[in-house]
């Protein structure tokens, strides 16, 4: 029954996420072809990967001809139109001297991560090995001559990280049969299945021979098959690894496990084997002037959600046109490993946890234990965890140093005191229960307390009344630097609304604030948000249209103070008058009024 609550949570904010366009829900395909793979485990229990874009595009570093270009440096030679011709120049100049397999190799280890997926071929067509079928690759078009491929996976192994690589199967700008260079060639004079045989099938089947066991092919943007074409893609290519996993973005539900969009998290736990995959800074490929690099904090906390919801994260590295991985990538991500080092078991081998999002945090779970991770220490140091009061507690500590730490229990809510510690950018806390497992239900009450600054109730927490519908929407800044946020939109109607069951810790004033964007056309409409039976009124401000390749922007909104009493309550918003909808709401935040 309660999985059933979990499974068609995951249709509603992945399976059908309406990603806007179709064409970006085909490119990234996130359904998986539901059989579990025999080899699956390794991958479940990972948590987290090493992702490396390193290609011509490195060596631009975000310029050409003097120009600088935004946003997925990967994409230069197609945001700049750059001929074939001129782009082979790249290559006769491709110099990594500075490459060093074992390195890269022991940072990712020094990270904590536990596998490893590097560029073979990007959509730029150029072969970072050596490759047979082509003379555009690492030995046979750069001055380097040397294949970084052999020496990389046999470094990552020997540290026992699994080692895998991306390749580009249907776009590929250098061929004329290749996916998707229209500047060049002409697109419906394309003939894909040639290019299949003649470049992407016998390249994957040297990278499939020639590399040891691969722990994954991670495929990307698919087209230019049908479903049927790309089993017999698959069937073939098994035949050579059988235990190779193949990435969702095979194409048509048929790989092994799911990949979200490109820096996409589900906003709610979800089963089976999946992978986040983000950017350190704002681009895949490395770019010389982004330095918009996540802090330590950021990852740790990142990754801490996405096991929070069950999956891994894949996260990427630029390395320059030397060969070196940037500075900042180098010294955040040891940061990372010696916070792993320490709490790492509260994320390998995990799953998603079952207690809510809760204001100070998430939990990830293990047999008879769910960890608490404390994202946001609240002043008084005192953690509300609600758990059914039928569930035997056997102790509660903490994961760095096993110290205990004091609880008590009343009714289904577990309070935990804290001892004063030094800053944490992720304290984790573990219960050791024996007996049932506590539920995760998506409706239970959004803890709320006035020891907390600001109250997050996230959008998927919410129930949906009439049109409203939860969507995650897609978004660019630059240029292929997506933005996912998980929205409720559709409220169009007054019998159109959303309600949040709230759970108050202790009384108080709170400031109840809408967080959301508005459409022009939206914009000037009255819609009312009852807290319990008390309404507050307020009329939409327009904060801009949704696009795909423009900033979504959200604006907060103070609906109202309400004065609070210890205890569940409700608030449900709804438009005040029929026709447009109101706006895209992504989440209700309570303050205490201090
Ligand atoms: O390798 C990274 C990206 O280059 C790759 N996936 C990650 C892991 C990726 N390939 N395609 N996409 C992501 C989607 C790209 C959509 C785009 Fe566009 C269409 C980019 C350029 C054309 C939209 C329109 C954004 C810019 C223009």
């Amino acid at each position: 029954m309660k999985k059933a609550v979990l499974v068609s949570l995951l249709s509603a904010t992945i399976l059908h996420s309406p990603l806007s366009a179709q064409t970006m829900d085909e490119m990234w395909d996130n359904r998986s072809s539901g059989k579990e793979h025999a080899n699956i485990n390794w991958f479940k229990d990972a948590k987290f990967g090493m992702f490396i874009h390193w290609g011509l595009y490195s060596k631009l570093g975000g310029e050409w001809k003097g120009k600088k270009y935004f946003g997925s440096g990967e994409w230069i030679m197609n945001q700049a139109r750059i001929p074939v011709k001129e782009y082979e120049q790249v290559a006769a100049n491709f110099n990594p001297i500075d490459f060093n397999a074992d390195e890269w190799a022991q940072l990712a280890a020094d990270a904590g991560m536990k596998y490893m997926v590097i560029t073979a071929k990007h959509h730029e067509g150029f072969s970072m090995y050596d490759s047979k079928v082509t003379s555009f690759d690492m030995t046979d078009a750069t001055p380097y001559k040397k294949d970084p491929m052999k020496p990389l996976s046999e470094a990552a192994r020997r540290r026992g990280i699994q080692f895998g690589f991306y390749y580009s199967q249907f776009q590929d700008w250098y061929e004329p049969n290749g996916g998707k260079n229209g500047w060049d060639f002409d697109e419906s004079k394309k003939n894909y299945q040639l290019y299949y045989e003649q470049k992407a099938i016998p390249q994957i089947k040297e990278l499939l021979t020639q590399y040891g066991p691969l722990g994954i092919l991670w495929f990307d943007t698919p087209g230019g098959m049908t479903k049927e074409q790309t089993q017999n893609f698959i069937d073939s290519l098994r035949l050579l690894q059988p235990g190779c996993l193949f990435s969702s973005r095979v194409g048509h539900g048929l790989g092994d496990y799911k990949d979200l969009g490109d820096s996409e998290i589900p906003s709610g736990p979800v089963p089976g084997a999946w992978e986040s995959l983000y950017t350190h800074n704002d681009s895949w490929g490395y770019i010389q002037h982004d330095l918009n690099f996540k802090t330590p904090e950021q990852i740790i906390q990142l990754l801490a959600q996405v096991a929070s919801r069950g999956g891994n994260l894949l996260l990427n590295v630029g390395p320059d046109g030397n060969g070196r991985i940037p500075e900042y990538s180098i010294k955040y991500l040891k940061e990372v490993g010696k916070w792993l080092h320490i709490n790492g078991e509260a994320i390998y081998g995990t799953t998603y946890g079952k207690i809510p999002d809760q204001p100070w945090g998430v939990s990830t779970s293990a047999p008879g234990k769910q960890f608490l991770h404390v994202l946001k220490m609240p002043d008084d140091r005192k953690l509300l965890v609600p758990v059914n009061s039928k569930i035997a507690i056997n102790k509660i500590y903490l994961v760095k140093n096993k110290q205990a730490v004091a609880f008590t229990r009343k009714g289904n809510d577990l309070i935990i005191q804290l001892p004063a510690l030094p800053h944490s950018a992720n304290e984790v806390v573990v219960m050791e229960y024996k007996g049932i497992t506590p539920d995760y239900t998506l409706s239970m009450p959004v803890t709320i307390s006035s020891r907390f600054k600001e109250n997050l109730a996230e959008v998927v927490r919410a129930g949906l009344q009439g049109n409203a519908q939860l969507k995650s929407l897609t978004y660019s800044h630059y240029y292929g630097d997506w933005k996912h946020t998980t929205c409720i939109t559709d409220l169009k109607d007054s019998t159109d609304g959303i309600s949040f069951n709230l759970r108050f810790t202790d009384a108080a004033d709170y400031r109840i604030i809408l967080e959301y964007a508005c459409d022009p056309a939206s914009a000037k409409q009255e819609g009312v948000l009852l807290f319990n039976e008390q309404p507050l009124y307020f009329r939409t401000l327009k904060t801009g249209s949704f696009e795909k390749n423009a900033p979504l922007l959200f604006i907060r909104q103070v609906a109202g103070i309400v004065s609070a009493k210890a205890g569940e309550a409700r608030i449900s918003i709804h438009p005040v008058n029929n026709g447009k909808e109101l706006f895209k709401l992504k989440s209700l935040i309570v303050e205490p009024v201090k």
